[in-house]
C-alpha cells in the first residue's frame, strides 16, 4: 500500500514574526530574531514552521496586506535572511511553510494601483469594481453595491472618488479582494507560488482560501445577504464562502503549482466557515486540492453570533464538535488540529484555567488533547510555554485593526464602551500577539528596544528560560507529546473513538491501529473525577505519558491528562 503522507506524523509550529524575537532593537520581531531561536524549535522537536507573512506590506493588518509577493519587508529583514532561515531550518530537518494571502492584496500593491488608475486599465478587472447601487449616488449611505458587512467592521465596499466606483474588501479597506474570475490573476498567483517553491520553501498556508470564489451572476451582479441584527449591513458569507468555482480554482492551482514536484510539499487551506462535508472534498487526495484544512467550528462555541458577544463554553459542545470532525474525516481527508493561533485568544485562558493553581496543569492537559487527536497538530508560538491572555485595561493597549474598528463601530451604534472593552479583553487577537516570553528580563528577552505591543507582566514567571530545563514544564510536556507522535504510529494514524460523549468534564477517547490501542483521558475541570467508575479499564492500563506525577490511578485529578496503553 501507499506510504501515508509525511505530514501525518508531523507537528507544525507557527511563528508570528512581529512578536517572536527582535534582533535589531526596533521593538518588532524579525527574521534575524527567528534565526537566533532556531534551537528552541529544534529542541521542541517540531517538523514544520509556518511563518506568518513577512512580505513587503504597509502593515495595516500586520502583513496580511501584501504589497509585493516576491520580497521581504525591511521591517523583517531581507530575502537573503529568508534563504538563510530556510537553510537553517532544513539543516535541522524542519520544513518552512510560507503564509500566503491571495484572496486580497494591499491597496498599495502595484496591481491595485494600476487597477485603480482608470476604468480602462488593463488590470481594472483584477479586482472587484462596481458602480453604486442602481438609482443611488456614489457615497450615499446604502449605495454600496451589496449590503455585506466586512470582517473588520463597516461595509465591504470602499468608494474610489476618482472613478465613482466601489471596490470590494472582505477585510480592511486596505485589503482589496482579487478577482479570481480573471484567468490572468490566477496565472500571476501561480507563477509567484512556483517562484517560492523554486527558492526552496516547502509549501504554503493559504489565507482565507475558501473565499476566493464569489457568487457572481453572468451580468456581474453580486447578491445581498440576510440582514444582520442591530447593524445596517447584511451577512455576505453565503455568497463568498466555498463559492461556486472554489474547487475548480484549487484543482487548477494544484496542477499549475504542485504537479511535477517530487519534494514532500504541504498545502494548507485556512477556511473559515468550512463544513465537514466540504472539508472532505477539499482534502480528498484523489481530488488534489489541499492537503488539510483549518476549520473554525471549535473556536466559535464560546460566543453568540459574533466573537464580540462571548458566552461561557460548555465542554460538552467542544467535545461534540471535535468528535464530529474526527468522525467526518475518518475515511477520507485530513484535518489541522489547533487551539491557538495569531487570531485567537490564548488557549490556556480560553479552554483551560489560567489561575496560578491550574495554569500549568490545564496547559499540559490541553496540549495532551491537541497532540493525541487524529490530524496534524499546530503549536502557536508561546503555547508551548503556557502563555496566557494579556490583562488589558484600556483601549490604548490594543493594536489590532479588527479590535480597533470594532470598538469604533460598536460605540457609534450605542454600545457601552465598558462592555465593548470587556469583550475585547477576552476575545481580541492582540491576546495572541504579545511578545514571546523568552526570559524574566524587562522585555522578556524579546527586544532590547521598546516592544510594539506590551509584554505580558507574567513573563517574570512564565518564560522559556525557566521552562526549558524543567522536566515538569509545559515546554517539556509538548516535547514529549511531539516525540510520541514521531515514535508511535497509533498517534499519527490510529482510528479515533470518542468515549463518555455526554460527560461534561471528562474528555476521553481511544486511538487504535492494527490491534494496538491508546486510551486518552483528560479532566477538563478543577473537580476530581472518579475514573474507576467512569472507565475502569483506564485504572489498570499502562501509563505511556501523563501530565502529573503518578498517584491514585482510580482518580483523575483537576486538569489531569493520561495517555494509556490498553492491553
Ligand atoms: O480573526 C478572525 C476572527 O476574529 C477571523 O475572522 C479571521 O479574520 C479569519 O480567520 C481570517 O484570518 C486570516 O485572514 C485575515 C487576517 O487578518 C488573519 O490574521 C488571517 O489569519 C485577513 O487576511
Amino acid at each position: 500500500p501507499d506510504q501515508p503522507p509525511w505530514w501525518t506524523r508531523a507537528v507544525v509550529y507557527q511563528v508570528y514574526p512581529r512578536s517572536f524575537s527582535d534582533s535589531d532593537g526596533d521593538g518588532i520581531g524579525d527574521l534575524g530574531g527567528i534565526l537566533q531561536r532556531v534551537d528552541h524549535l529544534a529542541d521542541l522537536g517540531v517538523d514544520v514552521v509556518w511563518l506568518s507573512p513577512v512580505y513587503p506590506s504597509p502593515q495595516a493588518d500586520n502583513g496580511y496586506d501584501i504589497s509585493d509577493y516576491q520580497g521581504v519587508d525591511p521591517l523583517f529583514g531581507t530575502l537573503d535572511q529568508l534563504d538563510e532561515l530556510v537553510a537553517a531550518l532544513h539543516g535541522r530537518g524542519i520544513r518552512l511553510l510560507m503564509d500566503l494571502v491571495v484572496n486580497h492584496t494591499s491597496d498599495e500593491h502595484p496591481w491595485f494601483a494600476e487597477s485603480r488608475s482608470s476604468k480602462d486599465s488593463p488590470k481594472r478587472d483584477w479586482y472587484w469594481w462596481r458602480p453604486p447601487r442602481t438609482g443611488m449616488a456614489a457615497g450615499q449611505p446604502g449605495a454600496e453595491p451589496t449590503n455585506w458587512h466586512s470582517f473588520f467592521s463597516g461595509p465591504t465596499w470602499e468608494l474610489d472618488e476618482a472613478s465613482g466606483e466601489y471596490y470590494l474588501h472582505l477585510f480592511a479597506r486596505k485589503q482589496p479582494d482579487l478577482n479570481w474570475e480573471n484567468p490572468q490573476v490566477r496565472q500571476a498567483v501561480y507563477a509567484m507560488m512556483r517562484w517560492w517553491l523554486d527558492r526552496g520553501v516547502d509549501g504554503f498556508r493559504m489565507d482565507v482560501i475558501n473565499m476566493i470564489s464569489k457568487d457572481v451572476a453572468p451580468d456581474g451582479a453580486l447578491p445581498d445577504g440576510p440582514q444582520l441584527p442591530g447593524l445596517p449591513y447584511g451577512d455576505g458569507t453565503p455568497h463568498f464562502l466555498n463559492g461556486p468555482r472554489i474547487h475548480e480554482y484549487l484543482q487548477e492551482m494544484h496542477r499549475e503549482v504542485f504537479a511535477g514536484h517530487s519534494e514532500p510539499l504541504l498545502l494548507v487551506g485556512e477556511m473559515p466557515g468550512v463544513t465537514i462535508e466540504q472539508a472532505r472534498l477539499y482534502t480528498d487526495p484523489a481530488r488534489a486540492e489541499v492537503d488539510m484544512v483549518f476549520q473554525f467550528e471549535h473556536v466559535q462555541l464560546d460566543f453568540d453570533g459574533d466573537k464580540w458577544n462571548p458566552r461561557p463554553l460548555r465542554m460538552r459542545d467542544l467535545k461534540a464538535s471535535l468528535g464530529r470532525w474526527q468522525a467526518g474525516l475518518a475515511e477520507v481527508g485530513w484535518n489541522s488540529l489547533y487551539w491557538d493561533n495569531h487570531d485567537q485568544p490564548r488557549a490556556v485562558s480560553r479552554f483551560g484555567d489560567d489561575s496560578p493553581r491550574h495554569r500549568r496543569d490545564s496547559a499540559t492537559c490541553l496540549a495532551t488533547l491537541l497532540h493525541l487527536h487524529r490530524g496534524t497538530p499546530y503549536v502557536y508560538q508561546g503555547e508551548e510555554l503556557g502563555m496566557a491572555n494579556y490583562p488589558f485595561t484600556a483601549l490604548e493597549e490594543f493594536r489590532d485593526v479588527e479590535s480597533l474598528n470594532h470598538h469604533v463601530q460598536a460605540v457609534s451604534h450605542g454600545a457601552d464602551p465598558a462592555d465593548v472593552l470587556a469583550a475585547m479583553r477576552r476575545m481580541s487577537r492582540d491576546n495572541a500577539r504579545t511578545p514571546v516570553q523568552w526570559d524574566a528580563s524587562p522585555h522578556a528577552g524579546f527586544t532590547t528596544g521598546t516592544p510594539w505591543i506590551a509584554v505580558n507582566p507574567d513573563h517574570v514567571e512564565w518564560n522559556a528560560q525557566a521552562q526549558r530545563p524543567d522536566p515538569d514544564s509545559v515546554f517539556a510536556h509538548h516535547r514529549r507529546l511531539i516525540a510520541l507522535r514521531h515514535e508511535d504510529p497509533v498517534v499519527a494514524l490510529g482510528d479515533f473513538t470518542m468515549l463518555l460523549a455526554g460527560h461534561d468534564e471528562v474528555y476521553a477517547f481511544t486511538r487504535s491501529l492494527d490491534g494496538d490501542t491508546l486510551l486518552v483521558v483528560c479532566n477538563l475541570s478543577a473537580t476530581p473525577q472518579p475514573l474507576a467508575e467512569l472507565l475502569p479499564e483506564a485504572v489498570t492500563a499502562e501509563v505511556v505519558l501523563g501530565n502529573l506525577p503518578e498517584d491514585d490511578p482510580a482518580v483523575l485529578r483537576p486538569w489531569e491528562a493520561r495517555v494509556l496503553r490498553l492491553p
